[in-house]
């Protein structure tokens, strides 16, 4: 039987007020600290923070007074039982992250775009993570001829450099997306990610976190995906969720489009011993904008009891039936089994 020890982690935006491109927030803010209690309450111990999210106005502080508040936020963490489980610069709202953060044409914006990296890297060493997030979010191009590709690459491997001589034990997850906000990322996905990581100053602290609705978006099947890093020894955190299609990005509760993937998402991490090494299974799901703000966490309450469903599923899972029709080359029979273990026929 497969175990696991499943450690579940959350970030603040995840709790958000229902604004989309196209209407205003339908939801009032929830103060942060409510919302980790709530976490901690619905069975979440690790938290991420992008890196305003940890400091508030992190742009108008010094880089003293930005350690002192994420002290503070690591002492109100440890009351709650709650650990940090990466800190992400948030580089695609300021107005000089507009063209892209590491790879923008501006040198001033570029050299920005490291300072809040190294900013967050300090408040990781407070909260006592050593994963930096980099969701790529502007590191690619709108219009194709606005930026050389290459040139691109270039640009973000010195920015890594950089990110990885500045703290010697920080480790670098690169979250990858193909599209939205930018029409295409330089990295879409983690195949990209991994052979950038080699082309690093030190590859052995560059790593991958996937998100499952990025994958599929990428038209790819995020289990795959997820098995692609392990077997790499490269899968440092993942963001379990749903999509429905090529639309847009949706972080749709996890599972409540496609049942067997989600199924095989969970079950590639748990016959792979994944979170042996501390890593974190962490959600990145939005409410939908119809809810009012007393269901402001449903979708973290569902999404976990899907995984959690999902885990039992694999438990049940009868890998010597299914090896006996894997030697039989009997794959229709494999595939009715696992519909009727989904279905609960089993
Ligand atoms: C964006 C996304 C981000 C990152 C964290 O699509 O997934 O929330 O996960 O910056
Ligand atoms: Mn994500």
């Amino acid at each position: 039987m497969t175990t696991t020890n499943f450690k579940y982690s959350v970030g603040p935006w995840n709790v958000h007020e229902g604004a989309d491109a196209f209407g205003p927030e339908v939801r009032s803010s929830i103060p942060v600290d409510a919302k980790l209690r709530k976490f901690k309450e619905i069975g979440f111990t690790g938290v991420q923070f992008h890196d305003d999210d940890a400091v508030p106005d992190i742009n108008d502080l010094s880089e003293d007074a930005i350690k002192v508040r994420a002290r503070e936020l690591k002492q109100e963490l440890d009351g709650l039982g709650l650990e940090a489980e990466f800190v992400a610069p948030r580089l695609w709202l300021d107005d000089r992250t507009i063209d892209g953060g590491f790879t923008s044409n501006s040198a001033e914006d570029r050299e920005f775009a490291i300072w809040r990296a190294k900013r967050s890297i300090d408040i990781a060493k407070e909260l006592g993570t050593d994963r930096l997030v980099l969701w790529l979010a502007r590191e690619g191009t709108l219009c194709a001829e606005s930026k050389d590709p290459v040139l691109g690459l270039q640009r973000l491997r010195e920015a890594a450099n950089e990110i990885l001589a500045y703290d010697p034990t920080i480790r670098i997850l690169i979250e990858p997306k193909p599209n939205e906000p930018i029409d295409r990322s330089f990295v879409p996905t983690v195949g990209h990610v991994l052979g950038f990581a080699a082309g690093t100053n030190d590859p052995n602290r560059v790593g991958a976190l996937l998100e499952s609705a990025h994958a599929v978006l990428a038209g790819l099947e995020p289990s795959l995906e997820l098995g692609f890093c392990l077997s790499q020894g490269k899968l440092w955190g993942v963001h379990l969720n749903d999509q429905n299609g090529l639309r847009y990005d949706q972080d749709k509760s996890f599972g409540v489009e496609n049942l067997r993937s989600a199924f095989n998402q969970v079950k590639v991490l748990m016959d792979n011993g994944y979170g042996k090494n501390g890593e974190y299974v962490g959600l990145d799901v939005k409410a939908m904008r119809t809810q009012s703000i007393e269901s402001s966490y449903a979708h973290l309450e569902n999404s976990l009891k899907m995984v959690r469903l999902m885990e039992a599923k694999v438990r049940k899972f009868n890998t010597e039936l299914v090896d006996r029709y894997r030697a039989a080359r009997d794959y229709e029979a494999i595939e009715m089994y696992v519909m009727e273990l989904l279905l609960g026929e089993q």
